[in-house]
């Protein structure tokens, strides 16, 4: 929305979110929209906040509350260090607020400022000069105009500090939330070097914070978030995500706090080490349980004699999609025009995608969403559009950071009936809990090999996955043709590998679409939780622990959670398909 005129007044309103804004009222707009090259610039003035620095539209800082940002994001990895620290470096930070704050610790011997934008820096020395204040005749102090991620490869080693003041992942940024400028980032630091990341409003940008937690906490020894509020970050607790080079850095962090804060007699407004950096607990929970998003898988039984054209899939998709509030991305894809037994139709929807087959008289359809996924009017239209009167539903959480008795938990495997869609009165089904060990003996039998079903689904979550090889389209195509190979399953035309899903933080990355002959294979790739989903449908048996082991070596996963769906069955009772029904979980060390 930007700059809005009501009645007389001009009032501000932040982009940020699509559905919620702050907004002030401006008295003077002091440096108008203006574009730096790298992002959108524009200084506001507001009677209660005073000067607002904006860039792309997001409020960055105002003079009002500028000091709890800068105080917390400088003075608590500087006061957690056991030792003070001399070499201290700021990525970002062109407002000078984050530099004003370090140059306050007389240990420090320099501070380098890497910022990109020039032009942030001229204009709020220009007009808000107080940020900055006694920055530019510190002799030890050195303003670096470049990428923040070229700049800290030239410094292995060599930080004590390094304070990563930088916007949102979203434009110039977005370089600065990559595994491998955190990994720059340890490289850069000395032994018992901390360093520190605004990682966004804890609530309101949920996977923004565990993001960047999942990837530091692989490449950092420990990982803290601190969190304050303030006025201009919308939103409430706001995050700052810690890492550690050494593994015992942050174990007395509250109490060197304590000792050094006293010691240095500074007078800070908001920092106080009193202040424990713990996170709200609802962040520890969203690490463990949040879930990247859920399923629902439907047999249903199609009326006599009617096999549904690709047409009236496709219309079915068309449907589906209105029906669970989705926008489809591009055109539904077939394995084959024809879509007769066992091919497959799939459809992008905005964050994942729905796909259909049939085996005989049963068709099978999945629908999977990163959001929130209307199950039973997902199971209610798809049962209508093909006239069916009830469904066979497996509703699976993908994406759980839980363990995997919960996850089991949270699986059900239920018989819906129309019109209500609801569980019908056979009750709620669980999968059947295995060992990998056992899944992976060779007396362990797939649905298709006992001749219980003519197809299975291999539904895969591989956890903590390398960022480079699930971020890269030709990485994950090539994974989808070489693991058809290892499956021996013959592929139908190449993968399709579109990354559709970037305008939003939770399903950032590719998703792959690889027909098969019998089959498929449909995956989601997500950067910020670095993990994927994997679905493998085929009417022939494939070396389970072979595909499982090699996807998760190619990703590098070191975990996952399988689950070994039955599909297309007919004549069996719930319970007889929920026994074959199986979910394990696999390690990687
Ligand atoms: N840099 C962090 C701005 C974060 C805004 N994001 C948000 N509200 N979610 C500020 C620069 C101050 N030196």
């Amino acid at each position: 929305m930007g700059l809005v005129k009501r009645g007389r007044d001009l009032w501000f309103f932040e982009d940020l979110y699509p559905d919620v804004t702050f907004g002030f009222k401006v008295k003077n707009v002091v440096v108008p929209e203006t574009p730096t090259g790298f992002q959108r610039l524009m200084i506001l003035e507001s009677e209660r906040l005073g000067r607002v620095l904006v860039l792309d539209g997001i409020v960055q800082l105002t003079e009002e509350d500028e000091g709890i940002y800068h105080e917390w994001i400088a003075h608590w990895p500087l006061f957690a260090r056991q030792e003070p620290a001399e070499n201290v470096l700021i990525i970002g930070g062109g407002d000078g607020g984050v530099a004003r704050e370090v140059l306050r610790h007389p240990e420090v011997k320099s501070v380098t400022m890497a910022e990109i934008d020039e032009v942030v820096v001229d204009l709020c020395r220009r007009h808000m000069p107080a940020l900055s204040a006694g920055i530019w005749d510190d002799p030890r102090f050195e303003l670096v105009i470049g990428d923040g991620a070229e700049v800290i490869r030239r410094m292995k080693g060599r930080c004590d500090v390094i304070i990563i003041d930088s916007t949102d992942p979203i434009g110039p940024a977005r370089s600065l939330f990559d595994t491998s400028f955190y990994e720059s980032v340890y490289a850069a630091l000395r032994p018992d070097g901390i360093t520190i990341h605004q990682t966004g409003a804890l609530l309101l940008q949920p996977f923004e914070a565990p993001g960047s937690w999942r990837q530091m906490e692989r490449i950092f020894d420990d990982v803290r978030v601190v969190q304050f509020a303030n006025v201009s970050y919308m939103g409430g607790p706001f995050s700052l995500t810690a890492g550690s080079r050494g593994k015992r850095v942050f174990r007395f962090a509250e109490r060197n706090a304590r000792r050094r804060f006293r010691s240095a007699g500074l007078k800070t407004s908001w920092y106080s080490p009193e202040i424990s950096a713990a996170p709200y607990p609802e962040f520890g929970r969203r690490l463990e349980t949040d879930k990247y998003g859920e399923e629902v898988a439907m047999d249903i039984r199609l009326p006599h004699r009617r096999k549904p054209t690709a047409r009236r899939v496709a219309r079915w998709s068309r449907e589906l999609c209105r029906a669970i509030g989705m926008v489809a991305f591009g055109e539904p894809m077939t394995s084959d025009r024809a879509l007769g037994e066992g091919e497959t139709l799939v459809q992008y929807i905005e964050t994942s995608a729905i796909n259909y087959r049939r085996f005989g008289a049963i068709a099978a359809a999945n629908c999977f969403t990163c959001a929130h996924l209307p199950v039973d009017r997902a199971v209610g239209c798809t049962a209508e559009a093909f006239g069916a009167e009830s469904a066979l539903c497996w509703h699976l959480p993908r994406g759980a950071f839980a363990d995997v008795k919960a996850l089991r938990r949270q699986t059900r495997i239920y018989e819906a009936a129309l019109p209500e869609g609801g569980p019908g009165p056979s009750g709620v089904f669980k999968p059947s809990l295995a060992a990998a060990a056992e899944v992976f003996k060779p007396s362990f039998r797939l649905p298709v090999e006992t001749g219980f079903a003519p197809a299975f689904e291999l539904v895969l979550d591989i956890y903590d996955c390398d960022f480079e090889k699930i971020s890269s389209c030709e990485a994950v195509s090539a994974w989808a043709r070489e693991s058809a190979r290892i499956a021996g399953l013959k592929t139908v035309g190449r993968p399709d590998a579109p990354d559709f899903g970037h305008a939003k933080k939770k399903t950032a990355g590719p998703s792959v679409t690889q027909f098969l002959r019998g089959g498929s294979n449909i995956s989601h790739y997500s950067m910020n939780w670095l993990m994927i989903v994997v679905n493998i449908v085929a009417r022939t048996p494939i070396p389970l622990r072979r595909v499982i082991t090699h996807a998760m070596d190619f990703f590098r996963g070191k975990k996952a959670y399988a689950w070994i769906l039955p599909r297309g069955v007919s004549g069996r009772s719930l319970k007889e398909i929920a026994e074959a029904t199986v979910l394990f979980e696999v390690r990687r060390d």
